[in-house]
């Protein structure tokens, strides 16, 4: 393996061979060092936002139809952030951090040029099995993401196999007064370059964004030697309610660019994206990520292993204790952000416009939202 240090060689063959006869909660498995990254997995839903110009512009759209392609070019538009982001700034996809529950991670994108301040709200809703729930919101514009996620992993010849559950619900608030909404369901993982020691996220299966307009887009994903012979490859299809021919057809690749059938550009995501701004360090409560982790992330920053899984204990003990004396005292933990509920309205009918046979069944009792979002 290339990417594996020399000295970590052999426990990176084992750490392998364990995930391949494991299967559940990888987070669980202990990784050697060079694997691991200093940034929890509560940080994951700002890649939603990193393309706050994109976002805003979906309320621009004159139609229905306009909308739903702004949507999804949108949507196409962030993949890159969410499944490469490791490998181009740290040199391949690392084991995240486990969030704890109660871990927050919060912050915003500035208005700039009029297109409204966008502000992020991320809450590790569940330890067991981990759940996090985020909330994207352009308030000026009227429009939100309310989400949730969590992963059900297996192994298949060489790749971990990765299923998203969860699924995200965008809402508009059009000018009108009237409201549209959009689900969003997420696509298959496979994390190849393992034996290598240099995973990488590839995307496969398909996903839907199915609207309260009743148009539906499916996006079909593919890896090298497929449409086009290339990694992160996607086609994607967009239906207006009224005809079972696709509207409109694109096809590239979500890392950089994809063009429809006329050769128009679609997506476009070779530029520069933007980050979220978060607080300094010093100004965050004790709950948010960055300075919940801090002293284990320093240790991973620095290779220093002692340090980080030392201070690693410190924060699993503690949790271990918490959990404890809740139950001890009858007081459950609270949750901050975001409430459980039990059955999610909206779901259950924009799912009925995607094939049946590929709607997740899996949601129940992983479904929290925001109370005061237009959602609740
Ligand atoms: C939601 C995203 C998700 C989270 C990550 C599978 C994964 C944890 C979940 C699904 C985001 O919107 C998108 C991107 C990447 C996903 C991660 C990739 C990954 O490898 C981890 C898992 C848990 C591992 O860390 C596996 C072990 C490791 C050795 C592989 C590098």
């Amino acid at each position: 393996g290339e990417g594996v240090p020399a000295s970590q060689r052999s426990s990176w063959t084992q750490f392998v061979k364990a995930i391949a006869s494991f299967s559940g909660d990888l987070s669980s498995l202990t990784a050697p060092p060079f694997i691991l990254s200093p940034i929890s997995l509560t940080e994951f839903p700002a890649y939603w936002g990193e393309h706050p110009q994109l976002f805003a512009a979906i309320v621009d759209g004159k139609t229905e139809e306009d909308r739903a392609l702004r949507v999804l070019k949108w949507f196409i538009s962030t993949l890159k952030g969410q499944y490469t982001t490791r490998n181009d700034t740290m040199g391949s996809e690392k084991k995240p951090l486990n969030p704890v529950l109660g871990e927050e991670f919060l912050g915003h994108w500035p208005d700039v040029n009029g297109r409204g301040r966008q502000t992020l709200v991320v809450e590790q809703v569940s330890h067991h099995p981990p759940i996090t729930a985020y909330y994207l919101e352009n308030a000026s514009k009227g429009i939100s993401l309310q989400g949730h996620n969590a992963q059900k992993t297996s192994f298949s010849s060489g790749s971990i196999i990765v299923k998203q559950i969860g699924h995200a619900l965008l809402t508009i608030n059009l000018p009108s007064g009237k409201k549209e909404k959009y689900l969003i369901t997420l696509p298959r993982l496979r994390i190849d370059g393992l034996w290598y020691g240099s995973p990488y996220v590839e995307l496969s299966e398909m996903s839907y964004i199915a609207s309260s307009t009743g148009f539906l887009s499916t996006i079909e994903y593919k890896g090298k030697g497929y449409f086009s012979g290339k990694y992160h490859s996607f086609k994607a299809q967009v239906f207006s309610p009224s005809s079972s021919r696709a509207a409109h057809t694109i096809e590239g690749q979500w890392t950089t660019t994809s063009k429809d059938t006329h050769g128009v550009v679609f997506t476009d995501v070779t530029g520069p994206k933007e980050t979220i701004s978060t607080p300094p360090l010093a100004e965050m409560g004790e709950w948010e990520s960055r300075k919940l982790w801090e002293k284990v992330a320093k240790g991973i920053r620095e290779s220093d292993f002692d340090t980080a899984s030392r201070e690693k204990s410190k924060i699993e003990n503690e949790q271990r204790q918490r959990r404890k004396d809740e139950l001890a005292a009858g007081t459950p933990w609270k949750l901050k952000y975001f409430e459980h509920v039990d059955k999610d309205q909206d779901y259950a009918e924009l799912a009925g416009l995607i094939d049946s046979t590929s709607v997740p069944t899996e949601e129940d009792g992983y479904i929290y939202r925001k109370p005061e979002s237009p959602n609740a």
